[in-house]
């Protein structure tokens, strides 16, 4: 058995099963291991960072690592803005990357380039093969590295000889990081600053935004009267009806700060302290008020769900969770906007969805017009890489392909990584992308006013506008193979909208919306 035959068999042991792959020469003998193994499913990406946020989005879904493989040092820089969008997401995922013949990297070859630094920017663990007996065990390690708790992204360098030569041997998997206990003393504190009756709110992230800690943190917030909120853009949120509503704190410091305004206690289960997205003259970067405690109850790599369990027990014994009550908005009329569009996404959410949320300002009203829908998970930009939705949504259509995937998509973030639409038809996966198309970087328009740059000099309209050429996104999905159509009225996406989730595999709805700056 040779190297790269000792890692596909060592992967699959751990139970990795799916590997979202760009090639080149120095991973061609992996893929060759690829067809001993049809356990391990390889999925085919036109580019790189669709191959790392496909990864994300499928260890989202299902907590555990998937893999990408890329082509030494570029290929992983491709990958780089997706993988910081997994790692602020605490997703378990290694990446496999192939590098020159250990013997050749002297010569400093074409694709020559410093792979550990690169890595070493977004991983938590990064492992060197450093020949075939021992590959196997570095993948273990990987895979360890990167479930334990918090997930992680855990990068595995594997040189072309190591991989060709004899003497694989494939390893066992190796026991992860299990999330620690929280001190029954830490909860007891935290239960005391609650029971004091000053205003207080929870911030819930990390692993702590799915159900078992929501229900634990609605009764708490029932009982104490604790406003329940929790990080800005989670991994991983579980919401809509049946369950407790969670509001997202908000993106601007302004708002965010108008949400803590006048808290005293305000308890972290699985989230840090907020700090504002950028810093902005004139506004804190800190944003719990100055009179405010701040209590950890649990860090990321805490047993959130089980602290809040806890908590719940001890502040609100007899008290139950709020649920949020079953309602969707009326299907509208008229001209297409980004606030009618959210309603007719209201109206027409299907039981147990995955929505991959990167409508950026075009998405301002899906939180309110989806909360009373029937339950699904919501998955957001956790780093602000833009570029990052249509690749999650494959990653997750692969992870759960008995759900419904919702991709809502704003344009401009669109373009970075359009090419996952190829694989969303390669893969036929249940995924409606719905394209906020308002033509616009539209946020840096909002960012500029607010930070009260040059009114509108041709710079930025240059730099900000994407009408010159306009962007026809039917066409585009046409060309990979995605059914597609525009909507320019409410009535028209409604009917758009109904059809595609009705029908399996991929499809692609423009929404023509105008730009809300
Ligand atoms: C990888 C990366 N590159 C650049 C940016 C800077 N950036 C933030 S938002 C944005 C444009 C967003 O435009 P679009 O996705 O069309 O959404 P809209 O603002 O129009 O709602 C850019 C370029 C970023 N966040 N991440």
């Amino acid at each position: 058995m040779n190297g790269a035959h000792a890692v596909a068999r060592t992967l699959l042991d751990c139970g990795v099963g799916i590997c979202f792959a760009n090639p080149g020469t120095s991973e061609l003998h992996f893929v060759a291991a690829l067809d001993d193994e049809p356990g391990l499913r390889a999925v085919p990406c036109l580019f790189e960072g669709v191959a790392t946020g496909a990864a994300d989005g499928h260890g989202r879904m299902t907590g555990r690592p998937a893999a990408t493989l890329l082509h030494l040092g570029p290929g992983l820089g491709n990958g780089l803005a997706n993988l910081h969008n997994a790692r602020r997401a605490a997703t378990p995922l290694v990446n496999l990357i192939g590098d020159h013949a250990t013997f050749h990297k002297k010569y400093d070859a074409p694709l020559e380039s410093d792979i550990d630094a690169l890595a070493g920017t977004v991983s938590g663990w990064v492992g060197r093969c450093d020949d075939p007996a021992t590959a196997g065990r570095v993948v273990a390690e990987a895979v360890a590295a990167a479930t334990g708790a918090p997930g992680q992204v855990a990068t595995v360098i594997l040189p072309a000889d190591v991989s060709w030569s004899d003497g694989g041997r494939p390893e066992p998997p190796i026991p992860a990081r299990p999330p620690a206990t929280v001190p029954a003393q830490t909860v007891a504190e935290v239960a005391e600053a609650l029971r004091t009756g000053e205003p207080a709110a929870l911030l819930l992230g990390g692993p702590a935004t799915r159900e078992p800690s929501l229900l634990a943190a609605g009764r708490i917030a029932a009982a104490t009267g604790a406003r329940l909120l929790c990080e800005t853009f989670p991994a991983r949120l579980e919401r809509g009806a049946g369950l407790p509503a969670v509001e997202r704190l908000g993106y601007l410091a302004e708002g965010a700060m108008a949400q803590l305004d006048g808290v005293r206690h305000l308890v972290l289960a699985g989230a840090g302290s907020p700090v504002s997205f950028f810093a902005h003259p004139g506004l804190p970067g800190l944003l719990a008020p100055d009179a405010c405690t701040v209590h950890t109850l649990a860090t990321a790599a805490d047993d959130a769900a089980a602290a809040l369990g806890e908590l719940a027990e001890a502040v609100a014994a007899d008290t139950p969770a709020v649920l949020q009550p079953a309602g969707r908005p009326a299907a509208p009329t008229g001209a297409l906007t980004a606030e009618n569009a959210a309603a007719v996404v209201g109206a027409l959410l299907p039981e147990g969805a995955i929505v991959v949320d990167e409508a950026n300002t075009s998405g301002l009203w899906l939180p309110g017009a989806t909360a009373g829908a029937p339950r699904h998970d919501w998955l957001t930009l956790t780093g602000g890489a833009i570029g990052q939705g249509l690749p999650l949504a494959a990653g997750a259509a692969l992870a759960c392909p008995d759900r419904p995937v919702l991709c809502l998509e704003a344009d401009g973030s669109a373009m970075y990584t359009v090419s996952a639409l190829w694989t969303h038809a390669r893969e036929d996966l249940d995924i409606t992308t719905v394209i906020f198309a308002n033509s616009a970087y539209a946020i840096l328009t909002m960012e500029s006013q607010r930070l009260g740059t040059a009114a509108d000099g041709p710079a930025r309209r240059d730099l900000l506008d994407l009408s010159r050429p306009g962007l026809d996104f039917v066409a585009l999905a046409r060309g990979m193979g995605v059914p597609a159509t525009r909507a320019t009225t409410a009535d028209d996406f409604t009917v758009q909208l109904r059809r595609a989730l009705a029908e399996p595999g991929p499809h692609l709805i423009e929404a023509a919306v105008p730009a809300l700056f």
